[in-house]
This record gives structure tokens, sequence and C-alpha cells, in this order.
């Protein structure tokens, strides 16, 4: 693999805003990592890129939440919106944007959406009636309804795929034709046959959109938290049309970015989200889309889901792992390993302590921290600085060694552009293996104990390949662990300008260039019978 050719336009990503009616938990905090490593690997190769992520605001079940704790939506919004600001802080997550569907800007866009709906005939009046869930804020169609009975034996509806309560409501309210739109969204699935990843989501929707599609409901009376409709503020607009309007209030409206003379950032490039609002990502909001006139997303990434101990992690189970607890123990970088290298895109990850303390210990502190010791260490390079190399003294062993090392951050590249992080670790890590075993073979400190010329220069060989390996992994590795990693490049006496995808193979070091005094260890085996402070 070769690196990809570098785009026209500015890169955007975005993540799904979530629900201020709880508390962050891993699965939020997965889903924004994610799009922090794609953010952070497009400015390590230098390409412009923008990452927009936040918190959803209105609707009935924030509305529900404060009534209960007898506080003001806004405040419960404010309170639960900077706990995800921390939390993201805390995972040392990057972003241009933290957006709010209370910010003003974002109401105004919302309200344009609105309007220019409306402008194309797409909005109506009519009575609704169906199976509503609270929970999942959307009526419920009858082939998604599993009828059951709750413990008093009631029999009660619910929905299939959340396990939410229904309960049937009648309300006058606007449709938006999204029966329009069944065609139109069949013809772009099948003109761009990889939009959704994993491929087999596509299908699903595809199959989903078959089976017809109904107008939708797009305000409500019974809601009072919510972004009044244009000229009918007895109604507010529903929480799906005001939540995905987000990606288009930081980029901006096309035309308009156009006529300020700026290259417009729509439409994104990744939208990353859950299996869970899958449907709303490529169903409606491309029909809203196409409606606009829009340009629609590019890739629409849809993961699985975290468990813990192989179930699944909610907040109605209470079972959502102590993050900080998890932190604490093993450490901001290994976690943030461990997610990308414990799960796939499209199928669920499971978090325990064990696989958790598996991959700490031999991942990151046997098999990389190892490679990084013999890199610097003292007995081998007493003068701690990248040696002089004499090109005659190359073998057939190094030579092997460093094509791979060539080729690794085309490989890296083409997994990383994919969301397939688990195989970019995995390629990363196979080098790092194959450089400890070549340590092995190669022997460095026999001819450290030679006084030969022809000794001394295949030395300087040897622990010259292992600096150049480090500081590839290492830089390829920013992206996942940025703290350590920093640090590592730092160690090693790495140049700013080298830290960047394009100086990736092997050679661009300076002999006589110093390591840096510090010489602290990058990863600490966690030890499960210590005891570990609160
Ligand atoms: O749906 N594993 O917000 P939300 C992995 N506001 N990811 C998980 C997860 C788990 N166990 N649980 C949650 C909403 N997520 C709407 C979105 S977008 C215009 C509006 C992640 O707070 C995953 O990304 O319920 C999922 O899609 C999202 O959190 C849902 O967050």
């Amino acid at each position: 693999y070769q690196l990809t050719e570098k785009p026209q336009k500015t890169v955007y990503i975005t993540t799904p805003i979530y629900y201020v009616n709880g508390v962050p938990h891993i699965g939020h905090i997965y889903t924004t990592l994610l799009g922090d490593i794609l953010y952070r690997w497009h400015k390590l190769r230098n390409i412009p890129v923008k990452y927009l992520t936040g918190t959803d605001e209105h609707g009935i079940k924030v509305q529900q939440t404060a009534a209960k704790l007898k506080i003001e939506p806004k405040q419960l919004a404010d309170q639960n919106s900077s706990s995800f600001k921390k939390i993201f802080k805390a995972f040392n997550i990057t972003y241009d944007r933290f957006i709010r569907t209370t910010d003003e800007d974002h109401q105004e866009m919302v309200a344009k959406v609105w309007k220019k709906l409306d402008q194309a005939g797409l909005i109506y009046k009519g009575k609704f009636e169906g199976w509503y869930s609270v929970g999942d804020e959307t009526y419920v169609v009858d082939r998604d309804i599993e009828i059951t009975s709750d413990k008093d034996g009631n029999e009660i509806r619910i929905s299939k795929e959340s396990g939410h309560v229904l309960k049937w409501t009648t309300e006058e309210n606007y449709l938006f034709k999204l029966s329009e739109f069944q065609e139109p969204l069949l013809n772009w699935f099948e003109k761009n046959p990889k939009v959704i990843s994993p491929s087999f989501r596509q299908k699903e929707i595809v199959d989903f959109i078959k089976g017809g599609l109904k107008d939708l409901s797009i305000s409500r009376t019974a809601v009072s938290w919510g972004i009044p409709v244009p000229d009918d503020p007895n109604h507010t607009i529903y929480v799906w049309i005001d939540a995905l309007t987000n990606y288009l209030t930081y980029a901006g409206i096309p035309d308009e970015v156009k006529e300020r003379g700026e290259m417009p950032l729509f439409p994104p490039e990744y939208q990353l989200m859950g299996k869970d609002i899958l449907k709303f990502h490529s169903v409606y909001w491309p029909a809203f889309l196409m409606a606009m006139g829009l340009p629609l997303p590019k890739k629409i990434i849809a993961h699985g889901w975290w468990t813990k101990d192989k179930k699944k992690i909610s907040k109605s189970l209470g079972n959502a792992f102590e993050i900080s607890e998890v932190v604490e123990k093993f450490g901001l970088d290994p976690l943030r390993y461990f997610l990308f290298r414990e799960s796939t895109l499209g199928a669920d990850g499971d978090y325990s302590e064990n696989a958790m303390t598996s991959r700490l210990n031999n991942d990151l502190a046997d098999t990389f921290g190892n490679l990084v010791i013999r890199s610097t260490s003292q007995s081998l390079n007493p003068k701690r600085c990248v040696p002089e190399i004499d090109q005659n003294f190359f073998t057939k062993e190094d030579n092997e060694l460093i094509s791979m090392l060539n080729d690794l951050r085309g490989v890296t590249d083409h997994f990383i552009l994919n969301c397939q992080f688990n195989k970019a670790l995995t390629e990363i890590f196979d080098m790092i293996k194959a450089c400890n075993k070549y340590v092995v073979e190669q022997k460095p400190w026999v001819y450290k104990k030679s006084e030969k010329d022809e000794d001394q220069k295949r030395l300087s060989i040897i622990l010259y390949t292992i600096i150049e390996v480090v500081r590839v992994v290492g830089t390829l590795l920013l992206p996942f662990m940025p703290e350590t990693c920093d640090r590592l490049l730092n160690q090693l006496g790495v140049k700013p300008e080298l830290w960047n995808v394009d100086s990736c193979v092997f050679g661009l070091r300076k002999p006589g260039e110093p390591f840096s005094q510090d010489t602290s260890i990058l990863f600490k085996k966690y030890e499960p019978n210590k005891v570990y402070k609160k």
C-alpha cells in the first residue's frame, strides 16, 4: 500500500451529539475517541481536517428528567454537557467545536432548515397516530413492535430494537413527506454501495427502505423544551431534525460558505455513530439533505456495542464500568489502545479486566516497552545518541526489516482511513514483534564486546535500525497513545520536523543527534494483587 493521495477538500469528521439526560459512559467516549484518532491521523498526514462533537439537549427525555430532578431543562443540559466536555478532555480527545443544540447559531440553522423543507413543499399539517418510544424519541412501526407483558401482567408493546416501552400517541402535527424519498434513497445507495460501513449494515438499511417509508412526524405540541416551529410556536421541532442539523450548523450551507469566498466543509467525509442510530443518519438525514438540494455524506460508520463481561453497557443496566477507576489502574493510553485493539468495526467489543491486563502487560509493556528499552539502552549505546552508520555494512536481514518498515505507513493509512483500527494496530505490532525478533537474532551485545572495527560498524547499524523502527512505530501510534508516544519521541530526541507520516520511512535520523535525559519507562505493568489507591 502507498499513502493515499491528499484530498482537495478539508476532511470533515462528525460524531453523534449525545443526549444530556444522562452522564457519559464508555460507549460515548469510544465513538468520540474514534473520531479523535481519525482527526489526529489526518493532522499527522498534514491533511486539513475539522472535527465536530457535542450534545443533544432538547426533547421530551431531557424535559422529563429535569422535571424529576425539579430543575430547569437548561440547567440539566448545562450540567451534563459539561460532564461530556470534561470526560473528553480527560481522554485527551481533541476537536474543533463542541456544539450544543441550545447554541444560538444552531437554533437559527434549525429554523432555516425547517423553512427550506417547507419552501420545497415537503411539510404539511396532519393528524398523526402511532406507537411512540420516548426512550428513542421516535414512532415505531408495526413490524418493529413486540407485544409482551409488564411485571404486573399487563399487555405492553415494546420496540424490538431498543426494548423501550411504547405509548399510543395521537398528535396533530407537521409531517415531512418522507414517502417521496424512497426511490431517491434507493438510487443513492445503489450508486454508492459503500456509503455505510460495515457493508452488511447498508443491506439492512436498503431492506428497511424497500419495506416502505411513511411520512414522518416532525413537530410536537406535547414537548415544550425544543426549538419552536417558525410561525407556529405551539409546536416544537422534532428533536431528530434539530439534532441532525448540528452537522450543518458547524459547516454552514455550502452555497452560503462559497459566497463568503471560502471552501465549503459540508458534506462530512466521516459520520461516526453506533448502530442504534444508523437509521436516522442513513434514511432521514439524507432525505432531508436531498430535500434541500444539499450534498450527501460520504461515509457513514456504524460501530458495534461495548459490553462488559459480555453484557451490554447501558444507563438502565447501570453496569457502565467506572472509567476513572480503569484509567487509574491501567493508564489512559493503555485504555485508548485497548478499546481499538479489542474491537472490530461493526462487531461488539467486550471489556474485561483480564483482557485489559493482558493487552497492557503483553502488548504494551513486554512487546513495545521492551523494544523501546533496547533502542535506548545505555549499555549498548553509552553515548545515548543516534550512531554513525557505514552503508557497506547493511545485511539482507537489515534490508528485509527496513523494507517492512517502509511499507508500514501505507498499510496503516489504508486501515485507519477505513476505520479498521484494530487491523492498523495489528500491523504496527507485527512490526514491533519483527524488530524484537531481529534484535534477538542479530545479538548486538555480542558485537558490543568486540573491539574489531567491523563489529563496531555492525553494532551501529543494528542500533540505528532499531532506533528508526521505534521512531516510525512511535509516530504511527501517536493518534492512539498521544501522551505516551509524545514522551517516547522526545526521549529519542526526534526533531519536530519528523513528527509526521511522510517522515515514517527509514533513514531520516542524523547521526549524532542526542537522546533526551528522560529515561522514564512508558508502560507500567498491572499487577492484580497490588492494592491501588482509589
Ligand atoms: O442517540 N457501545 O444520543 P445518545 C458503543 N442524541 N457506543 C455506544 C454505547 C455502547 N454501549 N452506548 C452509546 C443519541 N454509544 C442522539 C444522537 S445525533 C444527530 C443524535 C454511543 O446519547 C454510540 O455512538 O443515546 C451511539 O450511537 C451514541 O452513543 C448514542 O448516544
